[in-house]
């Protein structure tokens, strides 16, 4: 798919808010993957709809995590995890997006797993570190991914898990095996 025809399925679903943010994605997404040898294509498309279902409203997710045996204990977790894998779920039956790779880096993208593919630390840490993003420590990482894809991605992860738990929000199980299955990768 061209990423006219694929920025145009988006925007339908976004507020401008979140459409710049998704370009800001595409746009990182695309470098980090030249840079790191990703599929240059996959990272574009992937970001494009990586946000695909964030407006979705929560009943929809739900049903849909219901019904595709997708790990179920996500519903017992802050909802706004359900859009990534709601969203692979959407994008290929609404967007005819068929390619797997790309399809598990929209899954995956807000909560990481153990033994990440490439694609998936691009896009995760993509969205982490687009220029419209201006959270504490946000400049660190952008530094740390010029030089390591990995050292990167661990300090994004640590960051959102560290969020999470100054704010004595829950965290995703996932969320913390990604942390350890990177600081342990090498
Ligand atoms: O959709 P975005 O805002 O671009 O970013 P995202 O999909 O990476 O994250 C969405 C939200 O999910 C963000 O506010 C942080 C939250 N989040 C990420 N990991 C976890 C989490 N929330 C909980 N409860 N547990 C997690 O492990
Ligand atoms: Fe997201
Ligand atoms: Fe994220
Ligand atoms: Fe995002």
């Amino acid at each position: 798919m061209k990423r006219e025809e694929a920025l145009k399925i988006v925007k339908e679903q976004l507020t401008d808010h979140r459409y710049q943010h998704t370009l800001g994605v595409m746009e990182t997404a695309i470098a980090l993957a030249k840079q790191y040898g990703a599929d240059e294509k996959n990272a574009e498309l992937a970001a494009i709809f990586h946000d695909y279902a964030k407006f979705r409203p929560q009943d929809e997710m739900r049903q849909i995590i219901l019904s595709q045996k997708f790990p179920q204990d996500l519903l017992e977790y802050h909802a706004e995890l359900w859009h990534a894998p709601a969203g692979a779920y959407l994008v290929e039956k609404e967007a005819g997006i068929l390619d797997k790779e790309i399809l598990d880096a929209i899954r995956y993208h807000t909560s990481g797993r153990p033994g990440m593919t490439l694609l998936e630390k691009v896009i995760y840490l993509a969205d982490y570190i687009e220029p419209g993003r201006h959270f504490p420590g946000v400049d660190e990482v952008r530094a740390l991914a010029k030089q390591d894809l990995d050292t990167a991605l661990i300090q994004a992860v640590k960051n959102t898990i560290q969020f999470l738990m100054k704010k004595n929000h829950p965290v995703y199980p996932e969320s913390f095996q990604t942390y350890n299955d990177l600081v342990m990768e090498d």
